[in-house]
């Protein structure tokens, strides 16, 4: 069969909505980091909306810091790709024209330091994972002796990280005379541009003082807000999409309706004139507390109580016995630690929430969100349980929901199928659990694990307590029966 590409476009059914704009005269504003789905499906979407709009500034040098995997998939499609927005039984195709190039930046570090070092790019975007800013979940701070950044805290001429890559990219605009990027996490990281920043002027300072001065006065790193669901493309849904369109798209990624991008108003160069789904502020993190402790929270808890059930997708987690009331009985706690902004009505974002949750036809898979917990938990979890802890608050759910990453560790569900801890601190978790013999022992073992707990919790007894209680139920009754303990409690207490 065909591949999609310049060349086959026209071949596409009438209904796909396609490049609105020469994609020749486009010029590389933008080089993004970390070329995943999620890139695909979100930022580049609201360059290509610009581009639509007629500003052809904002083409994206999209690179991958690992392998060559979508290089080769988008590569023999001139950069083109479906995206594939679906809502139940409604779906819409649209083929974003936005990426021009795709560089592999271990087999081309050049060449990615020469397109962010270029006069034309004008944005830096991120999205490499909580994991890939080599930071201590916990704390923030770097992790000096992570191997990668080790690497390039010793020389930059071939950087191994997103940081590297930034300072060493910096470096040359310094030299050449041309001002800094604006450089824009795009991860679910809590305030991920002071982070960034933090990260890159460290990394900076250990090769040249005054090149990190200068990007600490004229740098710009706003902190980021982003959102969509974007579940990782299957087989399946590359081989329907062919049999739809006639062309194969290896490149294609799927999405639900709602997008939205809060940004920092805080530029350092040009930027497009956004259109919808884009909101700049002057604040970011109320958005951002927001939305990581009520989506993102919410999401690891129906990964690690779905995933020890058995069940493979985040709409079939909720459709099961007591699931919707776990979900609102952490939202409630969740939702005395926020203070939202003004615009953000909660009750109405907490429905269209589990309206989101529920779409059956995403097939959003609990293991793609259970990865990487030990990054995740601290801002999802952790953060608002430490809230309500310091004001004698209840947190039953929230507490649930460590409980169940914690059991998820073992590496074994409820029906005793194996499953792979996919996580980078899997190892070091793995050998504090193998000595503990009691659900209150591993509790203890987790909660002194520091890159992880933060010490105001490390010695809370309530907290111990509390995920002593529920480990103890996962263990030996499941992750079905805590959920209907939990109803129990919550009714007990009304
Ligand atoms: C999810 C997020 O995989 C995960 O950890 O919680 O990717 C989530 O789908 C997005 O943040 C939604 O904006």
């Amino acid at each position: 069969m065909k591949r999609l590409s310049a060349a086959t476009l026209a071949d596409l059914p009438d209904d796909v909505i396609r490049p609105g704009y020469d994609r020749a005269a486009v010029r590389c504003g933008v080089v993004h980091l970390g070329i995943g789905a999620f890139h695909r499906a979100h930022q580049a979407a609201f360059f290509d909306d610009a581009l639509n709009a007629g500003d052809l500034r904002w083409g994206i040098v999209a690179a991958s810091l690992r392998s060559p995997a979508v290089r080769d998939q988008m590569a023999p499609q001139d950069g083109l790709y479906t995206m594939l927005v679906r809502d139940g039984a409604a779906e819409q195709a649209r083929i974003i024209g936005a990426v021009r190039q795709v560089i592999v930046a271990p087999e081309e570090p050049e060449a990615l330091i020469a397109a962010m070092a270029s006069p034309d790019t004008h944005i830096v975007t991120l999205t490499v994972t909580e994991k890939g800013y080599k930071l201590d979940p916990a704390t923030g701070a770097l992790i000096a002796d992570d191997p990668q950044l080790a690497a390039d805290l010793a020389a930059l001429d071939r950087p191994r990280t997103a940081p590297g890559f930034i300072v060493a990219a910096l470096a040359r605009r310094r030299a050449a005379g041309l001002p800094p990027f604006t450089a824009i996490s795009c991860d679910n990281l809590p305030h991920n541009g002071a982070r960034l920043r933090d990260s890159v002027i460290a990394l900076a300072r250990r090769h040249d003082a005054a090149l990190a001065d200068w990007i600490a006065a004229e740098g710009a790193f706003p902190q980021t807000m982003v959102d969509r669901i974007v579940p990782a493309t299957t087989d399946e849904d590359i081989a329907a999409l062919a049999s739809r369109f006639g062309v194969e798209d290896r490149a294609m990624v799927k999405t639900e309706p709602f997008a939205q991008w809060v940004i920092e108003d805080r530029f350092c160069g040009p930027r497009p004139d956004f259109g919808p789904g884009v909101q700049l502020t002057a604040a970011v993190a109320p958005w951002e507390e927001a939305k990581l402790r009520l989506l993102n929270g919410a999401h690891s808890g129906i990964a690690y109580l779905g995933g020890l059930a058995g069940i493979a997708h985040v709409h079939e987690v909720l459709a099961l016995p007591n699931a919707r009331h776990f979900v609102e009985a952490l939202w409630d706690e969740a939702q005395t630690t926020l203070s939202p902004p003004p615009e953000l009505d909660i009750a109405a974002y907490r429905r269209a929430l589990m309206a989101r949750f529920d779409n059956p036809t995403l097939r959003h898979r609990t293991r793609q969100i259970a990865m990487d917990g030990s990054q995740k938990l601290p801002q999802r979890l952790l953060a608002p349980i430490a809230d309500r802890l310091a004001r004698g608050q209840g947190i039953a759910a929230l507490a649930l929901a460590v409980a169940a990453w914690i059991r998820w560790q073992a590496g074994r569900d409820d029906r005793g199928a194996t499953h792979m801890v996919d996580d980078p601190l899997a190892g070091p978790i793995v050998q504090r659990l193998a000595p503990a013999w009691t659900a209150a022992e591993r509790v203890d073992a987790i909660l002194g694990f520091a890159p992880v707990v933060p010490p105001g919790l490390a010695d809370n007894s309530g907290l111990r307590d509390t995920l002593a209680h529920w480990l103890t139920i996962l263990e030996q009754q499941g992750a079905l029966a805590a959920l209907g303990a939990l109803r129990q409690d919550c009714h007990r207490k009304m």
